[in-house]
């Protein structure tokens, strides 16, 4: 045994860095966590959240056995019992109503877990509802809309070469305490630092002097909603000023410059509350970097115009040279899953939108979905097609999506609902079904989600930890029984039966026939997700395609200690495209379509106070507060004011604030903070656990505000369906004391 690196490699599956971890075990027991040294991709890198691994494995709030709520109160069934339970309920649902009767939600911890990733599109496909809903609608769908229209797949983002660049431009993003999103980067901060330790420049645009703004060269602080206004003046002024030099492959050129000219930094300095100059001064800065690239996150995402924050964006690195260049903002090339290494190099059939549309409010399908904000109302109208069952896989959309009571009174109105959870929280709570997944630490993983957008190629894989308890399905064998039931197959054969199934189904779809039955023999007889990876791996880029040429496939994966490095990021225009003209669409109609909305929104009038979001290193999204290593501290869920409003309010540090929008109220305490931008107050998400039936009780002693009671269910971006989360008008007032 190597002395090197002891302890079980694991992926972990808390947060998009997915960094390597070691776990040392005793029997049953996890007795250190630690950073994987051996890691190619996160050498040693771990956060507080990694250690809390071994809380949520002991948590005993965990659920470890399928549920049925019989008289309102959950009692523990065997799978078959939960299962059976299912067919008699929602079988005769479907029959009578049709498949868009039964909506589906899929959160996020989905994309870390290789079994529910593979699995969940054939539930989702075998249900052939319209009704699909995700957290992406939360969160990406903006810029992975904006990808699919530039550059012809939903999943070709470009992310910063953070270790080579000299210019980073941040906006609304706080990577320090989010670990980074569409951008698998761990320690990050640490990067950063040595960004600026090189003479390099870091620059951050968020109405609150984050934890990243604070490590920046410069801070603008951003009025909530005005990224447009902003790209759009940089844009304007790189044309203005003769600073462009756009990437080759570029189509569009002229229409970005007429679209953006009416905006220039003099015109828009008010609405974004920063002085022109300073506009004006940033865009010669990115210009004049070398080596640069711009990167949106969720702050740019989650607001009226994410789609076109996203967009414009990577016009910035496309105009100022820095788009697919060492350096600046560059593909990953994914080694499995990964669409742009399929097909045709640099040209495709691009990407269709509005297939369907939702039934009540008439909302364009995006990538396959609905924005989930509509889900409330397709469960609460009367009508043909009206939503009565939902299935749920590791969402907790009572908390993570708008709607406070409205949604949560909508989920109680259901007549049936399943979830494929871990917890009883604010949403399962609603449940007549839980499915229990197993630990963390009793599955396999592959990271095939992140490795579509991460800093370095590589393709690691995680063996179990621990064994999973004999009669409790994997997420996979879960949703693979699923599937049979709804299609009204014997759900109760061998899982090894289902499976073949559908992998032959899958090798059918994609192989020529003659290739058909080597590589089903080739792929081995051991159902589930293992040889899907193998497969994609195999014919990946980077593949052995079977033998056919020198290359890898998942046993030279796990070979590897912690897995193997494929290498830097590197150029890849235009093979990457698959646009129908080959070209980077820099203005594609959609967004140019966006032009009055913008024009409008300049005109109106800003609220005098509004909300926005914020994460902690220590918490993630609604379900981690119940372990007690992150739980612990001071309560966390509190309301960030700038020291003007909490005067102007009446409300001192630690007072309790009364926060109404239009859509809700909740109390939250103050605390008073410079680094708010005045006029602006911040409330983290994924709180609220006070609700009844919740069985969180590490969390229950801090339960929280819910602030998606705050944020309406109507707000929404039009082109990707995703939610306004920030930038809602709120006014505050202090509590009264109870007499
Ligand atoms: N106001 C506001 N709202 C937001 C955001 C914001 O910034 N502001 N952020 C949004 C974003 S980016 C996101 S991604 C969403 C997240 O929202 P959701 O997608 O709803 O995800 P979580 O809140 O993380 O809840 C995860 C659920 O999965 C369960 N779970 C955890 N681990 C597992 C597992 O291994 N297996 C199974 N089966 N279940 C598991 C948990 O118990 C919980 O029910 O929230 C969004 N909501
Ligand atoms: N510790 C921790 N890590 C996490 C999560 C977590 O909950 N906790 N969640 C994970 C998930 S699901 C995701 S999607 C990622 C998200 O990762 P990030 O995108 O880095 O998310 P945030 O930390 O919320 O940063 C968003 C920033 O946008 C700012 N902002 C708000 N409104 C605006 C605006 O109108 N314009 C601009 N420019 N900025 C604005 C906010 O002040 C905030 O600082 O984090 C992931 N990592
Ligand atoms: S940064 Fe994210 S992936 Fe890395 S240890 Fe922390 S929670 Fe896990
Ligand atoms: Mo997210």
């Amino acid at each position: 045994m190597s002395d090197a690196a002891p302890g079980a490699f694991r992926i972990c599956p808390l947060c998009e860095a997915a960094c390597g971890l070691r776990i040392e075990t005793e029997g049953t027991q996890v007795v250190r966590i630690r950073g994987a040294e051996d890691d190619p991709f996160s050498r040693g890198y771990l956060c507080p959240k990694a250690i809390a691994l071994k809380d949520l494995h002991e948590d005993p709030d965990r659920v470890r056995q399928p549920l049925v709520k019989r008289n309102g109160r959950f009692e523990p069934v065997t799978w078959q019992e939960a299962l059976e339970t299912i067919e008699a309920r929602l079988l005769p649902i479907l029959r009578e109503h049709g498949p868009d009767a039964v909506a589906a939600v899929v959160g996020n911890p989905v994309v870390h877990r290789i079994g529910l990733l593979n699995y969940f599109p054939r539930l989702a496909r075998a249900l052939g509802t319209r009704n699909v809903f995700s957290a992406s609608t939360l969160d990406q769908m903006p810029k992975q809309l904006s990808s699919a229209l530039m550059f012809g797949h939903w999943l070709s983002v470009p992310v910063p070469d953070v270790d080579r660049t000299d210019f980073l431009l941040v906006l609304g993003a706080n990577p320090v305490a989010s670990n980074g999103s569409m951008w698998t980067v761990p320690d990050v901060k640490g990067r950063l630092k040595a960004l600026r330790e090189r003479g390099g420049r870091l620059v951050v645009v968020d109405p609150r002097r984050t934890e990243t703004a604070e490590l920046a060269d410069q801070h603008l602080a951003l009025k909530p909603g005005a990224d447009a206004f902003l790209l759009m003046a940089l844009a304007a002024t790189l044309f203005e000023e003769g600073l462009t030099r756009p990437i080759p492959h570029a189509a569009g050129v002229d229409a970005v410059r007429d679209f953006v000219a009416p905006y220039p930094p003099e015109r828009v300095a008010a609405a974004c509350g920063l002085d022109a100059a300073v506009i004006r001064q940033l865009a010669r800065d990115l210009a004049a970097a070398p080596r640069a690239a711009v990167y949106g996150r969720i702050g740019t995402c989650t607001q009226r115009f994410g789609t076109v924050n996203s967009w414009l964006v990577d016009v910035l690195n496309a105009l100022t040279g820095h788009l697919d260049r060492e350096g600046g903002a560059l593909f990953p090339k994914a080694p499995a899953f990964a669409a742009n290494t399929q097909g045709q190099p640099g040209q495709g059939k691009g990407v269709k939108l509005g297939r369907r549309r939702s039934r009540v409010s008439g909302a364009p399908e995006v990538y396959g979905e609905l924005p989930i904000t509509l889900l409330a109302e397709e469960i609460t109208t009367p009508g043909a097609g009206q939503v009565r069952a939902l299935f749920t896989a590791a969402a907790n959309p009572a908390l993570s999506a708008p709607g406070g009571a409205k949604l949560d009174a909508a989920l109680a109105q259901l007549d049936f609902m399943v979830s494929l959870d871990i917890y009883v929280n604010a949403t399962t709570r609603h449940a007549d079904v839980i499915l229990p997944s197993p630990s963390a630490l009793e599955v396999a993983h592959y990271d095939a989600a992140f490795s579509q957008l991460a800093h370095r190629n590589a393709a690691r894989w995680s063996e179990p930890v621990f064994p999973k308890a004999a009669d409790l399905p994997d997420d996979w064998e879960w949703l693979l029984r699923l599937t049979a039931l709804v299609q009204g197959q014997d759900w109760r054969a061998p899982v090894a039966e289902l499976d073949e199934a559908l992998l032959m189904e899958a090798l059918q779809h994609s192989l020529p026939a003659e290739f058909v039955a080597p590589v089903r023999q080739a792929l081995g007889d051991a159902p589930g997700p293992a040889r899907i990876v193998d497969l994609a791996l195999r014919l990946g880029p980077y593949g052995d395609q079977f033998g056919r040429r020198e290359g890898i496939n998942l046993a030279r994966v796990k070979a590897a200690p912690a897995g193997l490095d494929l290498g830097p990021l590197q150029p890849r225009l235009p093979e990457l495209l698959r646009t129908p003209s080959g070209q980077v669409e820099l203005a594609p109609p959609e967004l140019l379509a966006e032009g009055p909305a913008l024009e409008a929104a300049l005109n109106a009038q800003a609220p005098a106070m509004v909300v926005i979001g914020r994460r902690h290193l220590r918490n993630n999204n609604s379900w981690m507060h119940n372990l007690p290593t992150l739980a612990k501290g001071p309560d966390r869920c509190t309301l960030l004011l700038h020291p003007d409003d909490a005067a102007r309010h009446g409300l001192r540090d630690g007072a309790i604030a009364v926060v109404t929008s239009a859509s809700g109220e909740v109390r939250a305490p103050v605390e008073v903070s410079t680094a708010m931008r005045p006029g602006v107050a911040s409330l983290p998400h994924g709180f609220g656990h006070g609700g009844e039936g919740v069985q969180l009780r590490v969390a229950q002693r801090q339960p929280g505000a819910n602030l998606n009671a705050l944020l309406p269910m109507g707000d929404r971006d039009p082109l990707s369906g995703t939610a306004v989360l920030s930038g809602v008008a709120v006014t505050l007032a202090p509590a009264v004391a109870a007499t």
